[in-house]
Parts: structure tokens; C-alpha cells; sequence
């Protein structure tokens, strides 16, 4: 969920999201309001609660604290992994873009790791380079951790990233830009089951 990128709203967004069914909802917010972020991040958490699915909060543990996330995201310039886990018991997934870096979050500690863009995005502002689904492949047999394959993932790409070996898939546009969010969140969680 990236407010920014969900023209119905954050809110009726990620209630259409969780009607159609998905493993774990999570919030990128990259505005610069903290009181706004939390807000956002309380009203999210309570909504996957209810809907008995996991969420998870990106970049920020002091928020990711204050909301009781079940997770926390961090990314290549966030506070390290090791310093986060100081603070927050829950499971930290790492974003990772390259092969090296991939290698590099197990030795970090992290639990899963983002890897991407697979496919070009328009949803992040100036994205690392495109990786494919052959390189997506090749990090999902080289390290321990899940991977959740990221970057312009739709359904039909989700089932090829599954099948490269990548047990989880993250998407914004393909969702919270559908016409239809319910059906699309249903068929991209369907694909990548
Ligand atoms: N992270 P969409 S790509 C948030 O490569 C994000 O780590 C990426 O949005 C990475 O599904 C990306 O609309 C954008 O392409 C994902």
C-alpha cells in the first residue's frame, strides 16, 4: 500500500485488498508528515487484523513500534538490520537488488529479502535497474532466505516469478491502480499461492 499510488484511498484500497485475499499487507509511505504516517499505519494494522493477515511496516522502526506492526521493511539506506532488531522483535525483511546484496542480507541477519525490480515499475521513483526473471531465479536458489519477487509484478508474472522459485510476490500498481482492486488482489494472490 503506497497512498501515493491508490487513486480509491488508502483505506477502501486495502479493505478491497484484503477481500480479495493476500498474504501480508504493507505500507510504504514516503510522505514527510510522522503524525500522518502513523495515523495511516494504526488504521492499516487494524484492518489486517481484522482480516487476520500480517502487516507490515516499511523504513521506519519507530513507527513500525508505535503501530504494533508484525513486521518491519527496511531498505538499502534504512537503519541496518542489526540496529532495528535492537528495537523491534518481529521479522525484518531487507530490500536487495543485486545478487551481492542478496548474499549479503543473510549474513546481515535479515529474515526475508525484496528483491527487484524484475520487471520496470513506474510505481518507484528512480528504481535500481531492472533484474529479470533469470536473476530473480538465480538469487532464489543462491540464498536461504524467501524471497518476495518486486517490480511491476502482475498476476500473469506473478505465476512466472513462482515459478523461477520466489514463494512470495509484492505489488502496487497491479492492485491498487486496477479497475476492479478485489478481483486483481484476488487473482495476483491466487497466482502466487
Ligand atoms: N521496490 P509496482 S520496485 C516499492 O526493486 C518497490 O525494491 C522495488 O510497485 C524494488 O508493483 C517497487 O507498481 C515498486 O511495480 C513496486
Amino acid at each position: 500500500m503506497d497512498p501515493e499510488h491508490a487513486p480509491a484511498g488508502p483505506l477502501d484500497t486495502a479493505r478491497a485488498i484484503l477481500a480479495g485475499g493476500c498474504a501480508v499487507l504493507q505500507l510504504r509511505f514516503k510522505g514527510s508528515d510522522d503524525a500522518e504516517h502513523l495515523q495511516l499505519a494504526r488504521a492499516l494494522k487494524a484492518l489486517a487484523s481484522e482480516a487476520g493477515v500480517p502487516f507490515v511496516l516499511n523504513d521506519r522502526v519507530d513507527i513500525a513500534l508505535l503501530c504494533e506492526a508484525d513486521g518491519l521493511h527496511l531498505g538499502q539506506d534504512d537503519l541496518p538490520v542489526a540496529e532495528a532488531r535492537k528495537l523491534f522483535s518481529g521479522p525484518i525483511g531487507l530490500s536487495t537488488h543485486d545478487l551481492d546484496q542478496a548474499r549479503e542480507a543473510t549474513r546481515l541477519g535479515a529474515d526475508l529479502i525484496g528483491f527487484g525490480p524484475v520487471f520496470e515499475t513506474g510505481t518507484k521513483e528512480r528504481p535500481d535497474p531492472v533484474v529479470g526473471l533469470e536473476l530473480l531465479g538465480a538469487v532464489c536458489a543462491a540464498v536461504e532466505l524467501p524471497v518476495v519477487a518486486i517490480g511491476g509484478l502482475t498476476p500473469e508474472r506473478a505465476l512466472e516469478a513462482h515459478r523461477v522459485g520466489a514463494p512470495l510476490v509484492a505489488a502496487i500498481g497491479a492492485v491498487s491502480g486496477a479497475a476492479d482492486i478485489r478481483a486483481a488482489a484476488e487473482a495476483m494472490h491466487r497466482g502466487a499461492a
